[in-house]
């Protein structure tokens, strides 16, 4: 049994997406961010960077937060959604990591400056919604020919998917990228994804171009 810690936010569904694709029992706790849940001292001794999502495995005792490292221990844990080894492996990893310290933060920072902080600084609104546009184009480019950002379904695309949900958010287009949007609405129709959208509670419709 796995504990969950999360919100309904583009990081916090990539584990709860997992953890759905993977059928693992966990129970899912709200950590509402609008209201300062995350500094919660409970929740800081598992999550010290006072970000949801963060899990306890009951089973193996083991506490972690951050997105990306959860997707990897998850993936380990049962032997799927990433290549035990090889190329295959690293590829999976590699777009882990695009997400993570791309994708994610730009598309993040975008939102900040787009709706919590509208009309601060017309140049970190322009910085970061030109860099989501240019991320979009990488994940385009990857895209072309390619049912899945790696070889198969995996833990890199259930890192980006959740992101690119939110991609009126950040003022993208999704139809100028056409091999993003038929890989979004793809997996969009996957049930587990459609399951795990809405944990920890229900959050409206995915969002369809
Ligand atoms: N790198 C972290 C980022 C986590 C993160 O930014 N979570 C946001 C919600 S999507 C959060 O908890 N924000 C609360 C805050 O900023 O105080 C991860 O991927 O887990």
């Amino acid at each position: 049994m796995i504990d969950l810690y999360t919100w309904t936010t583009p990081n916090g569904r990539k584990v709860s997406i997992a953890l759905e694709e993977l059928g693992l029992p966990y129970t899912a706790h709200a950590v509402d961010i609008g209201k300062d849940e995350q500094f919660k001292p409970d929740f800081l001794k598992i999550a010290p960077n006072n970000r949801i999502p963060a899990i306890v495995d009951r089973d193996t005792g083991i506490a972690l937060m951050e997105s990306g490292a959860i997707l990897i221990y998850l993936a380990d844990r049962t032997g799927r959604l990433m290549p035990k080894e090889g190329e295959a492996r690293y590829r999976v990893i590699e777009w882990l990591m695009w997400q993570m310290g791309g994708l994610g933060p730009m598309a993040g920072q975008a939102h900040h400056f787009l709706r919590a902080r509208k009309g601060v600084s017309e140049y970190a609104e322009e910085r970061y919604v030109n860099e989501a546009k240019r991320l979009y184009g990488v994940l385009d480019r990857r895209l072309d020919g390619r049912d899945f950002i790696a070889d198969e379904y995996s833990i890199a695309d259930i890192a980006s998917w959740p992101w690119v949900s939110r991609y009126e958010w950040h003022n993208v287009d999704i139809n100028d990228f056409p091999n993003v949007r038929r890989w979004y609405l793809s997996i969009a129709k996957r049930p587990a994804v459609q399951r795990g959208y809405h944990v920890p509670k229900p959050a409206g419709d995915i969002p369809v171009p």
